[in-house]
Formats: structure tokens, C-alpha cells, sequence
């Protein structure tokens, strides 16, 4: 009989978080649950319990990989660890004294329990020009949240109650959090949370799984989430429901506010968001009279030409009802006694000098505070100017999470050096020059640490990884001893023993532990009114109050005052171009069963949902002679792509939502089917359609037409190759 072992582990199937409990039998995982001991109670989705079927699958990555034939042929020829890592560590070496720290970009996509090492990576030669998908998701929120009031730190929903109140009032502005489980907002808590709430309002042009709950639901014109939140302003201030003491003594700029404010009477701003005035109204009541209250501000609203006034204007409305930093409100949580892991990488400095040569810094100058501008990187490498020649991509699809493939592609390719670590052979990964194979999370030891600000947890290995692969940290500190070793360690165990060395443990010690968490009665609230952002009190912002209006934004030659801009497309900025493109089109819903482009190949999830979906209303579907289930192409200025029509009554007449991220990994390569059904075919990385502070494209607010594809076509779409 062999051994059975119950070993605690933390799941990063998405971006994580759940604590699970993993039965190991003779060295094979046979069972995955939720840890009921962990602040996640037990909970895990579709994605995580499918874990077996991932690190099981016959299609992973086994060794490295050195390209033979041409870029994206998919001739390669299996190479050593030290072979792979030399060849990249002499292209980061070359390419860095040849043209300068910032020629090489080591990059991800979205964020994952291991950022901290790409970052770090990246400093530690010197560059910060980092392409990745952070501009368009959670970074905007995450540094508006510091100019406005925290100086480090998000501002997070509190549906906690360890400050004894739990909120009355929940704006879910959009999220779909009982999916996406997302930005250091958990799921179970804000389910648990609903029991308590007196008012939950949605904003969001469809309805979701939390619409019947729903005290409200403003069904939102796509794109015009601004125009919302200052038309809320104008009320709430108007009417005087504020809370004077709190704009008194803590905001900065309140009057300016008003005054902008008053551009935007709920009656004007019905008309542009097609909510109904009196809906408006009573959303601003509920929320400023019944506090505490949170709002949910999902990645939604992070892509589109006007993203950080939209934050802005809401994080206002919490500022001006007094709900920041009280139970029940937005908290700016205090980490673990291990401080913020993100020490791990501003502890490496970078210089001034190489801050000057972020590819777009002069352009989107708050995007230059995290990394390069990744649609100006595309548009400089079309036209040979850019000064990137070196990418490492440690988990990512460019090719498919970036605006306008059309351009993504070709302008990838123009890259000298493309390395790529990941699972699989991705879409990315098939036009790499060296393909690096990486452990699963089940095969990995490492210290979990994202955006969940209150607590860090233990990754345990419970089993060995195919072939070769190897855990992400041991990859970055295997390259980082060969480009920069005065940074890295000797081993990974000694790496995360120097992370923990704060809360005066070791990585031995944690594994055990599992979890360092700073909840309850331990975590603070009020800080303003203690000396923890600054000596007296205060906020940590240059004027120590909330910024209405914001000092840093004028400093950077921005609009201080949020404002409201009509989207690139639509039927007002473009009504020539709608009378052809006639519905509103977002992209990228979350799915339950898929992260992004991940898990196609896995047939637990691939059997729940084989086909990409657009979901359209029924009148709308009728008109088109569409039905549920028929292929139909979407169609934008830019291309055409086809999913399958889900038809219904829970989405607004004149929007459709297309799923993004679609590749089928069983069609053949390099590019797997990218053009049939990915939603980047309709997007656009014009550059003066991007937000202006922060350089992101729009995903979410589209103008496209549909129509059902022929039954040639239909059949096409059948015949991807996937066998149920
Ligand atoms: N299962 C799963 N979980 C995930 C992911 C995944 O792929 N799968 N991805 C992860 C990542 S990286 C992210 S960024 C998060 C994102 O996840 P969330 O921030 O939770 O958001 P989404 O589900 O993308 O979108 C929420 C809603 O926005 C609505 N919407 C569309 N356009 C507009 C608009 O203009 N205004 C308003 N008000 N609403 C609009 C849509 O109808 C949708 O219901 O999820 C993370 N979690
Ligand atoms: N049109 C449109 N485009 C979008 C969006 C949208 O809503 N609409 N959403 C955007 C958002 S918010 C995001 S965050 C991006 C996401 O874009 P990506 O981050 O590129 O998304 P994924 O498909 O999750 O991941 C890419 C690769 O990472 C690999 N991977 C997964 N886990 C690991 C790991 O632990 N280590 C390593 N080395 N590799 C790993 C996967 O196998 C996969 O091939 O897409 C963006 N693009
Ligand atoms: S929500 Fe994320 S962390 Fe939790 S089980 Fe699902 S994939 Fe894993
Ligand atoms: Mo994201």
C-alpha cells in the first residue's frame, strides 16, 4: 500500500487565493477540495477542482525549447536548462549594452501570484519598460486609489465586518465577482456580505447571476460610467446628503468639485447613459443616506478612452459620503507582519535616467509609473523606432489579450529576442525563439501574495512536475543570478526565507503555518486619524486629505476634476458609422469555466462550454433572423469574428457581449484559430483613441454589426477539431 497524504495548499488556478486541500496518493494528486480553515470557508470553482485534469494533461510543456525553423514554424529542438538560460541571458546582456537597459522588457500577462519576480527581474538589469496587461486591469484602480487617498495600497471593498458594521449599501459598478472572484475582493465574503445589505445596486448593461437580488439595476449605455458617477455627485451634493465633517477636515478640493458637478444634472445624464433620471436619483440617495456603503469597481472600467476620470469620479462619491476607511466602507488594508511583498521589488532602485526612456512615458504618464505603454511599444515596432528588442514573457498571450491582433502580430515579430515560460504551447509561446516549461501550482513552492492585502499564504508542492518543468521563481532566480546576481539568491528556499524575514520565520516554518494574515480585530481602521500615512494624521497623498482634486494629476498636465468623455465609437461620437455598425458591443464578460485563454484544453471545462458565445437580446436577434445557438459573425471596422449567439431578454436592446480570449488549442499552429473567434480582431490600438493618462484601448463600449454566418461557415465553426 502506498502512501496517502492530505497536504494544505493555495490554489492559483486564476489569480488566486483559495485555500484547498490536496490528497496525494503514491506521488498522484487524487483529490482537490476547498480548506474549510482558510478565509476562503472551503469554497473552490470549476477552474481550481480541475487542477488534476491540468497538471495530468498530455499536451504540457516537458523541456525547454530552442527554435530550429523559422519563427512559428513549430520545428524546435530540446535543449538543457543551463543551454536555455545562457542563450537568454546573453540576449538580455547584448541587447542592454548595445541599446540600454530598457531594449529589454521582461513581462507577464495578468497579474499571478508571482509579479513580484517579474518586476524584480526586470529592475534588477535596470528596466522598467514592462509590456503587460496590468494598464488595462487593476493597476489604473490600484494608483488612483494612492493619488487620491492611500499613497500605497488599493482602496478595498470592506464586506468583512471585523470593524463590527458590515455595508448597507453595495454598488456593483460592474463586477461579477461570484465569478471572477477578482482584485483582492473575495467572493465568498461579499456573498456572505448580501445577507446584511440593505440596498445592492448594479450598473451593468446586462443582467448577471446577482440581477434578482438586486435592490436597483442600472442597465448603463456601455462607455458612459463617468457621466453616472458625476451625475450621482450632482445629486448627493446638491441635496446636501454629503458628510460635512469628513469633506471639512479630510477632502481636498471639494468646492471645485461642486462646481464641476453641476455640469451634470441627472437629467442631462439620463439622456447619456439611458438610465432613467429617477433611477439615478435614488441610486445617489441610497447611497450617501443608507452608509456604510462599498462600490465594486470592476476591470470593466479600466478599458476605454476616458478611465481615469471614470475612477475618479467614483472613488469620489465614496469620499464625499464619508466611506473611506470606516467599517463597511473602502479600506486601504495593513498587510502581514511580512510588510508588503512588493517591497521585493521597489527595494531595487532604477535609475532617473532609465525612467526617461519608458516606451510612451511622455504620453500616458501614469502608465510610465509601472512600465512601458504596450499599444505605443506596437505601433514603434511596425515602425522600427522602438526601443524594445528583448522580450521574456513569463505567462502571457499578447496576441490575444492586446487591442487590434492585426498590428500585434506583426509587430511582435519584429523583435529580436522572444523568450516564452509557460504550461503549454500557446498562441505566444509557438513564435518564441526559446520556450521555457513551467511548473503547475501543484508542482511549486512558493509564497502566494496578491492583491489580497491582508494576508500572504503558503504555495505547497505536492507532486513533481513533468519532464523538466520548473516553478516560475526558480526560473527568475536561475536568470537573475546570470544577469544581475547581486539581486538573487542562492536557492529558492533562501529567496523566500529573505520575503518572510520581517514576520521572523522561514519558509520551513510557513509551509506548515500556511497562512499570515493581519484580519479581525487586528486590522485598523481610521488610519488618517493616527500617525500610519503621516506624522499628526492624514492621508497619504501630497495635500494628507482626499483628493477631490487632484494635485498630482495637474502636476502631470491632466484635468484635476474628473470629467465625462463620450466613447471613440458610438451613436453620438460617430452616427455615420453607426447607421452600418448599429449595435454597442463589449467584449469579455468573465466565463466561470475558463480563465482568459486558459483551459480550452481541459476537458472537465472544455465539455461545459465548447464555443465562444455573444449574447444578444431577443428583438434584436429576431430582426437579424439570428436564433439561440446559430454562428454568427460580429463584425467592427477593424474585422470580423464568429461565436455562437446565446439570444435573451437580460441584455439591453442595443448591446451585444462577445467573449474574449478565444483560441481552440487543437487547431493547428502557430496560431491555433486566433483569427476565428478572438475578440482583439475587433478592438483598436489607435493611439488617440486611448485613455490619456494611462494609454488604455476600449474594450468594452464597440460599435459592431451581427449577422448569422452562412451554413458554410456554421459548418467551419463546427469543425474545430475538438472532440466533445
Ligand atoms: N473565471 C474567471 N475569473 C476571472 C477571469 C477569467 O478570465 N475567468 N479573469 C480575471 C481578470 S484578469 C480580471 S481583470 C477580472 C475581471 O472581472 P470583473 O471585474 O468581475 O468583470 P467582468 O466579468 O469582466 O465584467 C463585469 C460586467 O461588466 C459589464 N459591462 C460591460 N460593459 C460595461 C460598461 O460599459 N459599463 C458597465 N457599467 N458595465 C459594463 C458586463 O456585462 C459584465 O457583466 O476577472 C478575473 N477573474
Ligand atoms: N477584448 C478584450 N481583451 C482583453 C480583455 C477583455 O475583457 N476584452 N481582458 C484583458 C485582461 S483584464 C487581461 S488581465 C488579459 C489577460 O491576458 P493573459 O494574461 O495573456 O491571459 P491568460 O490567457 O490567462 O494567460 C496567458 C498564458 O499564461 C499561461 N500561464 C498560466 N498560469 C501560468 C503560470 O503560473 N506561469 C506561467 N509561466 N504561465 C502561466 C497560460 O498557460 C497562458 O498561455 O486579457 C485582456 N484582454
Ligand atoms: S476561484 Fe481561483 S483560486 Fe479559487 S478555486 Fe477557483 S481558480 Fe482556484
Ligand atoms: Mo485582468
Amino acid at each position: 500500500m502506498g502512501e496517502k497524504k492530505v497536504i494544505k495548499s493555495t490554489c492559483k488556478s486564476c489569480h488566486g487565493g483559495c485555500g484547498v486541500l490536496v490528497t496525494v496518493e503514491d506521488g498522484v494528486v487524487t483529490n482537490i477540495k476547498g480548506d474549510p480553515e482558510r478565509p476562503t470557508w472551503g469554497t473552490m470553482c470549476a477552474k481550481g477542482l480541475s487542477s488534476i485534469q491540468h497538471i495530468n494533461n498530455p499536451h504540457r510543456l516537458k523541456y525547454p525549447l530552442k527554435r530550429i525553423g523559422e519563427r512559428g514554424e513549430g520545428k524546435w529542438q530540446r535543449i538543457s536548462w543551463d543551454e536555455a538560460l545562457d542563450t537568454i541571458a546573453l540576449k538580455m546582456k547584448d541587447s542592454i549594452a548595445k541599446y540600454g537597459s530598457n531594449s529589454v522588457s521582461v513581462t507577464q500577462g495578468t497579474g499571478r501570484g508571482y509579479n513580484r519576480y517579474t518586476a524584480r527581474l526586470g529592475r534588477s538589469i535596470g528596466s522598467i519598460n514592462r509590456i503587460n496587461a496590468g494598464y488595462f486591469c487593476y493597476l489604473p484602480r490600484n494608483t488612483i486609489s494612492q493619488m487620491m487617498a492611500t499613497g500605497q495600497g488599493r482602496l478595498f471593498c470592506d464586506y468583512h465586518g471585523w470593524g463590527g458594521e458590515y455595508p448597507k449599501t453595495q454598488i456593483v459598478w460592474p463586477k461579477q465577482l461570484e465569478i471572477s472572484s477578482a482584485d483582492g475582493e473575495m467572493a465568498p465574503w461579499f456573498l456572505e456580505s448580501l445577507k446584511y445589505v440593505k440596498n445592492l445596486i448594479l450598473v451593468d448593461p446586462r443582467a448577471t447571476a446577482l440581477t434578482q437580488r438586486a435592490t436597483l439595476w442600472l442597465q448603463i449605455r456601455p462607455g458612459t460610467d463617468a457621466a453616472l458617477a458625476l451625475g450621482m455627485l450632482n445629486v448627493i451634493i446638491n441635496e446636501g446628503i454629503y458628510d460635512k465633517e469628513f469633506i471639512t477636515n479630510w477632502c481636498y478640493g471639494f468646492d471645485k468639485l461642486k462646481e464641476r458637478v453641476q455640469e451634470y444634472p441627472p437629467s442631462r445624464v439620463a439622456e447619456i447613459t439611458w438610465i432613467p433620471e429617477e433611477k439615478i436619483i435614488r441610486a445617489a440617495r441610497m447611497y450617501a443616506i443608507d452608509t456604510p456603503g462599498t462600490i465594486q469597481v470592476g476591470e470593466c472600467l479600466e478599458t476605454g478612452n476616458n478611465i481615469t476620470q471614470t475612477v475618479r469620479a467614483i472613488y469620489s462619491i465614496c469620499a464625499v459620503t464619508g466611506n473611506i476607511e470606516r467599517p463597511g466602507g473602502m479600506m486601504c488594508w495593513v498587510p502581514p507582519e511580512t510588510g508588503p511583498l512588493e517591497e521585493f521589488v521597489s527595494e531595487v532602485q532604477v535609475s532617473e535616467e532609465n525612467k526617461k526612456t519608458i516606451t510612451g512615458g511622455d504620453r500616458f504618464r501614469l502608465a510610465a509609473m509601472w512600465g512601458a505603454s504596450p499599444d505605443v511599444a506596437i505601433k514603434e515596432l511596425l515602425a522600427g523606432t522602438c526601443i524594445i528588442k528583448v522580450l521574456h514573457v513569463e505567462g502571457g498571450n499578447p496576441l490575444l489579450y492586446l487591442a487590434n491582433t492585426k498590428e500585434v502580430l506583426p509587430a511582435l515579430l519584429k523583435l529580436e529576442w522572444i523568450s516564452v515560460a509557460d504550461l503549454f504551447m500557446s498562441p505566444m509561446a509557438e513564435f518564441a525563439d526559446i520556450v521555457l516549461p513551467v511548473a503547475h501550482w501543484l508542482e511549486t513552492d512558493d509564497i502566494y501574495d496578491l492583491h489580497h492585502r491582508f494576508m500572504v499564504q503558503a504555495i505547497v508542492k505536492v507532486v513533481e512536475p513533468p519532464g523538466e518543468a520548473w516553478p516560475d521563481n526558480k526560473i527568475f532566480n536561475e536568470l537573475g543570478k546570470r544577469v544581475a546576481p547581486k539581486y538573487w539568491f542562492d536557492n529558492v528556499e533562501e529567496m523566500l526565507d529573505y520575503q518572510l524575514r520581517k514576520a521572523n520565520i522561514r519558509w520551513k516554518e510557513f509551509k506548515e503555518m500556511g497562512i499570515l494574515a493581519r484580519m479581525g480585530k487586528d486590522q485598523p481602521y481610521y488610519k488618517y486619524k493616527t500617525d500610519y500615512w503621516r506624522k499628526g494624521g492624514g492621508f497619504g497623498t501630497p495635500t494628507g486629505k482626499v483628493e477631490l482634486y487632484s494635485t498630482i494629476m495637474e502636476k502631470l498636465g491632466y484635468d484635476p476634476l474628473p470629467y465625462f468623455k463620450e466613447p471613440n465609437e458610438s451613436p453620438y461620437s460617430t452616427p455615420e458609422l453607426y447607421k452600418e455598425y448599429d449595435l454597442i458591443l463589449s467584449t469579455g464578460g468573465r466565463l466561470p469555466y475558463y480563465f482568459h485563454s486558459q483551459y480550452r484544453q481541459i476537458p472537465w471545462l472544455r465539455a461545459v462550454q465548447p464555443w465562444p458565445i455573444v449574447q444578444i437580446h431577443t428583438e434584436t436577434a429576431r430582426e437579424r433572423g439570428i436564433k439561440d445557438g446559430d454562428w454568427v459573425w460580429i463584425e467592427t471596422p477593424r474585422g470580423r469574428i464568429k461565436q455562437k449567439a446565446r439570444v435573451w431578454d437580460g441584455i439591453h436592446r442595443k448591446v451585444v457581449v462577445a467573449q474574449s480570449s478565444w483560441y481552440y488549442p487543437e487547431k493547428p499552429g502557430p496560431l491555433h484559430g486566433i483569427w476565428t473567434s478572438s475578440a482583439n480582431i475587433l478592438t483598436s490600438n489607435d493611439l488617440d483613441g486611448l485613455d490619456p493618462a494611462f494609454g488604455t484601448p476600449t474594450f468594452r463600449n464597440l460599435i459592431c454589426k451581427i449577422y448569422k454566418a452562412d451554413k458554410k461557415e456554421s459548418e467551419e465553426g463546427n469543425l474545430s477539431g475538438y472532440s466533445g
